[in-house]
């Protein structure tokens, strides 16, 4: 996720790639000869983690399939593209919690404990309560649903995503009537997860919210797993939302506090650039990103790139929210 960051230093919008990261004045500077030598060397390079030398040292940062894993696949959603591979999505990931670089993340991770966890949902409801990560496997209806998955920076990935629909945990809490808007928060521990407090131009910890009526679509997930085990923490452990309709940045990772509110909460990336990272943040080819076209994603892993769909192919389900 790219930040204009002429606001802060007055430094000349120069990156072409929106994969690009919101850099300190003295990184960009070191970096413009840096990145360019990167860049050539990308293809070539067999220390590269994008060439898979790496693959023995990620998979060790994938959990084994315990019980209650897997989760029986809901047929109905189906694909119109190949899963991606594993060992793809878990080396290619947005965590600024870990670092602004994508292929760095999963070796970042070690020292955050996913375990024990909680989430805490409070605000405008009758039952507010605590919900243990073994509670939320255990109490509620988990199920497997194949996702398209689609980044503001034009990638995108598909993955068997496992866990439970976000509506069955509000219902839990019984919002009120003047319950509008629910807001997520991550968890904000800087001795576990090194972005945190060398990147401490971002408003820690990363915030995100959703209208009421959109987490309680069906398709809103509270995600528990992926490929058929928990999630590995370059994911999100041990619990992230997933808004497949959505933009990527919507769905927050390693979830601490879920809050019912009434008023339109500000979020992470919306706040810091509003013109580039707005509240809705619906997948739409037709509207660019001020600084790239929407209208085509690059499917990670491959060298293959598809027309963007408007809603991410969602809007059987969710373009009646909109109208
Ligand atoms: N807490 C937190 N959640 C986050 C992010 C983040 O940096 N921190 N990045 C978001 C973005 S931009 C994307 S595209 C997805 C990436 O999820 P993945 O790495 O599992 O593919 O996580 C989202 N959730
Ligand atoms: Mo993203």
């Amino acid at each position: 996720m790219l930040i204009r960051r002429t606001r802060r230093w007055e430094i000349p919008e120069r990156e072409a790639t929106p994969e690009s990261s919101f850099l300190s004045r003295r990184e960009l500077l070191g970096g413009l000869a840096l990145g360019i030598g990167a860049i050539a060397l990308a293809g070539c390079d067999p220390r590269s983690p994008l060439r898979g030398g790496d693959d023995a040292e990620i998979l060790k940062t994938i959990p084994a399939a315990h019980p209650p894993f897997p989760f029986a696949r809901n047929a109905r959603h189906t694909l119109d593209r190949p899963v991606t591979r594993e060992l793809v999505a878990a080396r290619y990931n947005n965590f600024y919690e870990f670092s602004s670089e994508k292929d760095q993340i999963w070796q970042l991770t070690e020292r955050f404990l996913d375990h024990p966890w909680q989430i805490e949902v409070a605000g405008l409801c009758a039952k507010p309560g605590t919900f243990a990560i073994e509670d939320l496997l255990a109490k509620f209806p988990n199920e497997e649903r194949l996702y398209r998955h689609r980044c503001v920076e034009a990638w995108a990935m598909a993955v068997p995503w496992s866990g439970v629909p976000l509506a069955r945990l509000l219902e839990r809490v019984e919002p009120s009537v003047d319950a509008k808007y629910v807001r997520f928060v991550s968890f904000n521990r800087p001795k576990e997860a090194p972005g945190i407090d060398s990147q401490p131009w971002y408003p820690w910890p990363y915030f995100e919210a959703l209208r009421i009526d959109e987490a309680m679509n069906e398709l809103a997930m509270l995600v528990t797993g992926v490929y058929g085990h928990a999630l590995p923490k370059q994911h999100g452990a041990p619990v992230r939302l997933v808004v497949p309709w959505k933009y990527g940045y919507k769905s927050a990772k390693s979830i601490v506090r879920i809050e019912l509110v009434a008023a339109q909460p500000t979020t992470f990336w919306s706040d810091l650039e509003p013109a580039e990272y707005d509240f809705l943040a619906n997948v739409n080819p037709t509207v660019p990103h001020p600084r790239w076209s929407q209208a085509s994603e690059r499917l990670i892993g491959t060298l293959e790139t598809r027309k963007t769909i408007e809603y991410n192919g969602y809007g059987q389900e969710v373009a009646r929210l909109y109208q």
